[in-house]
């Protein structure tokens, strides 16, 4: 009797001691990651920090994004449309005239960031990484700690370059220190990362929330050159024959249906003919008709691509390695996630130096070595970027599904078992500002310092992690431009930047994943009735122009 006793007060114990204390909370952000790069979800790059983390816990077959790195942000951090919260297209130092206060181009005071809501929970806060959301900057809208990019505005920056970094408060002198060469961003992020979990523990009173934004995968593309050396076999194989590996290891997980077909290769997007390699509106090329020379520079710059996302993945298991031997992983919630879907920009051999000069190299020989190291800035093209969303169609930029849809893996051991099928029901980025305040109990207040937020258009994903019932909801997207609309298994699409005239398409994505037969002709109802509801929510949130 008594040792039953002492097995049920021991298993109370260990069942109550998470809910007694409100879980760390660790968001890590990824940069232009495709929808099917990761190994959990297709992909060849080898991901296995990630992948046993979706082991774990509970993988989205969809979390959608808001097409672009800024919005993204803007939208995950408030729990807002991006509009609402004042980045309705990127960010700027001086709003859009005339456009109203969606495109102010930074985070406006009329919302609460997550760090914000935590800080008053009681959590300390700590970031690391790209902001990307201008001034007011990390340090004014919630962090306590900051280490990342010193250009708030800046979309990417070289990660061989020290200067381009900062550690803040400036009254703090940086922890961690390198010799000449041996910075290299994504690590020195995994490396802060790790010290500040170390500091965080020393308050033992506080929980800790660490939003780790990589600048990886996105360009420049850069990363040690072992890494990217033993990445060329895989590439040196192309695009065509892996993404048809991809979709069937999509198919054995589950994650497309058994019928799923490969779609032809995606179209290169309109634009300047010496932008888009000489391809604007043309289908990306056959991998096999390319010459040999040229096949060899794209296969490094993906090789590089995936190194990147390597040096991500290796980061993530030094953190789960870390927090296990602290005894913190089991009431850690943790979420990953991408800003944007793969990046085309501009062509299919992709850009070198500054964006849209038109300038490509062909690298051969020592330049070819070179490729990835500091003083380079390489993109890797639309080819790639198709591959990356294997099997969706387009890119970032635009609303069609490989613009705004990305992985999304939630791990919380002590609340959340880990779950064998795909939830279904699509994620939304505005939906990590409500689920973290239901998992933490905090609760975001009606206003702040007498300005009266808007109310929240995410919603807490708590539910659907615990398997239970959903309701079905409109799901809108806008980036200059580019308009989408999904309810359900229908989506309505504008595109843009496309040979064809600019009107909506209507798409079953029950039956056409890759939304590649337009059913807008034979179903103009369905279409008016989303395209009404776009309308309305466009109105509401201000998206110009209209
Ligand atoms: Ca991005």
């Amino acid at each position: 009797m008594r040792s039953l006793l002492v097995l049920c007060l021991s298993f109370v114990t260990a069942w109550a001691a998470p809910a007694s204390r409100p879980p760390n909370v660790l968001v890590i952000l990824v940069d232009d990651l495709g929808y099917s790069d990761l190994g959990c979800y297709g992909g060849e790059i080898a991901t296995p920090n990630i992948d046993r983390l979706a082991a774990g816990g509970v993988r989205f077959e969809k979390s959608y994004n808001s097409a672009r790195c800024c919005p993204t942000r803007a939208s995950l951090l408030t729990g807002l449309h991006p509009h609402e919260a004042g980045i309705g297209d990127f960010v700027r130092s001086k709003p859009t005239p005339n456009a109203g206060e969606a495109y102010t181009g930074h985070l406006l005071a009329s919302n609460q960031t997550l760090p914000e809501l935590l800080a008053a929970r009681g959590y300390s806060t700590w970031m690391v990484g790209k902001w990307h959301m201008g001034v007011p900057g990390p340090m004014d809208r919630g962090f306590q700690h900051y280490f990342g990019y010193k250009d708030f505005g800046a979309h990417s920056e070289g990660q061989w370059n020290a200067a381009k970094y900062v550690r803040l408060p400036a009254t703090v002198k940086p922890e961690l220190n390198y010799e000449t060469g041996r910075f290299y961003a994504t690590d020195v992020f995994n490396d802060y990362a790790c010290e500040f979990l170390r500091q965080a523990r020393t308050d033992k009173a506080k929980p800790w929330f660490l939003y780790l934004a990589h600048s990886s995968p996105h360009f420049p593309l850069q990363a040690p050159q072992a890494s990217i050396d033993r990445n060329m076999a895989t590439y040196r194989r192309g695009w065509d024959v892996l993404r048809a590996e991809r979709l069937e290891r999509m198919k054995k997980l589950g994650l497309v249906p058994a019928s799923a077909t490969l779609p032809p290769r995606a179209r290169v997007p309109v634009d300047r003919e010496d932008i888009a390699n000489g391809y604007p509106g043309q289908l990306n090329p056959a991998w096999e008709s390319l010459p040999a020379d040229r096949r060899e520079d794209l296969a490094r710059r993906m090789a590089t691509f995936a190194a990147m996302v390597e040096h991500v993945d290796r980061g993530i298991g030094r953190i789960l390695t870390d927090l296990e031997a602290s005894g913190e992983l089991a009431n850690t919630l943790i979420l990953f996630t991408s800003d944007n879907g793969a990046c085309y920009e501009w062509g299919p051999f992709g850009f070198d130096s500054a964006s849209r000069t038109g300038k490509t190299t062909l690298h051969a020989g020592e330049q070819l070595a070179q490729m990835g190291q500091a003083g380079s800035f390489s993109s890797y093209g639309s080819g790639w970027a198709n591959l990356g969303n294997t099997p969706l169609a387009m890119y970032k930029h635009f609303c069609n599904e490989g613009g705004i849809t990305s992985p999304l893996i939630a791990h919380w051991p002590a609340a959340w078992p880990a779950r064998s099928e795909w939830v279904r029901p699509p994620a939304h980025v505005m939906d990590f500002f409500p689920t973290i305040a239901e998992a933490t109990g905090a609760v975001r207040p009606v206003e702040i310092a007498g300005v009266k937020l808007k109310p929240l258009s995410g919603v807490s994903l708590v539910p659907l992690m615990r398997g239970l019932a959903w309701p079905e909801r409109g799901i809108p997207t806008a980036h200059e431009g580019a308009r989408g609309y999904r309810l359900g298994q229908w989506k309505i699409v504008w595109g843009k930047r496309q040979t064809a005239p600019v009107q909506w398409q209507l798409f079953d994505l029950s039956q056409d994943p890759s939304e590649e037969h337009d059913l807008a002709a034979s179903q103009p109802a369905k279409t008016a009735e989303l395209a009404a509801l776009w309308n309305a929510w466009a109105d509401r949130v201000g998206v110009r122009p209209r």
